[in-house]
């Protein structure tokens, strides 16, 4: 039986992306579909060898490493060792950004990325993701990072791989959400949606509710809210997997909400979880771009201005109606 339909690397070269040359994202896109394969191949295959748990080091962000985690992102810096227009990466695993290929010239490129979303899940055979954000770098190319660390209204393209019983890959680059899946038969991501749409307002929420008690009273009550049970609009599903990209992805096809509120701390604040750049930012303009809204409970994530290349944010995000209603109940004060 003959395999139709359109590949990902097709439907690049012929579509006019809004915000960047279209040979540059074929180029970065093809470097990203290697990476999808590799880590969708030798992830299938995890449990069979000796690639789970810990490496016994922790992150910059304090975290245990998973040695899939750093794994994950060696297959990033291979895949972009010499590839110009792509000069640095940025990574949830790395302190600072590497820079590449010292003789790039304009236009070039940053990909900021979480090689592996959901990390907790490896060992248990759960869904796993890979986020990525691809920002225009300005002027020629150097080490300094100041036009990196810019709102999420800057970048030009942004997406996921979501690694669950099949491999998908959801990018924009401004003109819509599309999404691939991986058709392991031809070796190829293939067209499965085009300009998707998030319903305006879904029916199922994804939290860690085992954190509720340290989340803003706002935030509290909201959830509360959402399911007090009075009518439709207060009777909300829980679904949590533990992985944004996977949780997110629900959210994008049938409407709802993940959220991460800020956690109280010690000193009377509140800290998100989900770092900016390579987990919210790129989120953000996905559901924007597919008619939802991303916000950290106060306003648009993709207008928060990054301090750092590790910040943090509360995250709501999903259909247009649950994140409003989140901005109305002030729900990070
Ligand atoms: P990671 O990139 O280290 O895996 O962290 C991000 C993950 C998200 O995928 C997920 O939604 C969240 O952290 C889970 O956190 P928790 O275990 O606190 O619920
Ligand atoms: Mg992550």
């Amino acid at each position: 039986m003959g395999i139709r339909g359109t590949t990902l690397s097709h439907h690049v070269a012929t579509r006019r992306s809004a915000r960047l040359d279209s040979s540059d994202l074929s180029l970065i896109l093809e470097r990203i579909e290697h990476v999808a394969k590799r880590i969708s191949g030798a992830l299938a295959h995890s449990s069979l060898g000796d690639d789970l748990g810990y490496t016994g080091e922790t992150n910059v962000q304090g975290e245990q490493t998973k040695k899939l985690d750093r794994w994950t992102n060696e297959v990033f810096l291979d895949a972009f060792a010499h590839h110009h227009p792509v000069c640095s990466l940025v990574s949830e695993e790395m302190e600072e950004a590497l820079h590449l290929n010292p003789e790039c010239r304009a236009p070039s490129y940053a990909i900021l990325f979480d090689p592996l979303d959901g990390s907790s899940n490896t060992d248990v055979n759960g869904s796993l993701g890979t986020i990525f954000s691809i920002r225009k770098r300005t002027g020629v190319h150097s080490s300094e990072v100041a036009d990196i660390l810019q709102p999420g209204t800057e970048q030009v393209a942004a997406g996921y791989i979501l690694y669950g019983p099949g491999t998908q890959l959801v990018y924009t680059a401004g003109a819509g959400v599309d999404i691939f899946t991986l058709d392991h038969r031809r070796g190829a991501f293939m067209l499965w949606r085009e300009g998707i749409k998030m319903p305006p307002r879904g029916a199922a929420y994804a939290v860690n509710q085992g954190n509720f008690v340290k989340f803003h009273p706002n935030a509290r009550k909201f959830i509360e809210h959402l399911t007090s049970r009075k009518d439709k609009t207060t009777s909300y599903a829980l679904r949590y997997t533990g992985a944004f990209a996977a949780d997110f992805h629900r959210c994008l096809l049938e409407g709802g909400l993940y959220l991460y509120p800020g956690e109280a701390t010690p000193a009377g604040q509140t800290k998100g979880k989900l770092r900016l750049l390579y987990e919210l930012a790129p989120m953000a303009m996905i559901a924007e771009q597919a008619g939802g809204k991303a916000s950290n409970g106060k306003g648009r994530i993709m207008e928060v201005l990054p301090g750092s290349l590790h910040d943090r944010q509360p995250i709501y995000i999903g259909s247009a109606a649950e994140v409003e209603l989140a901005e109305q109940m002030k729900v990070e004060g």
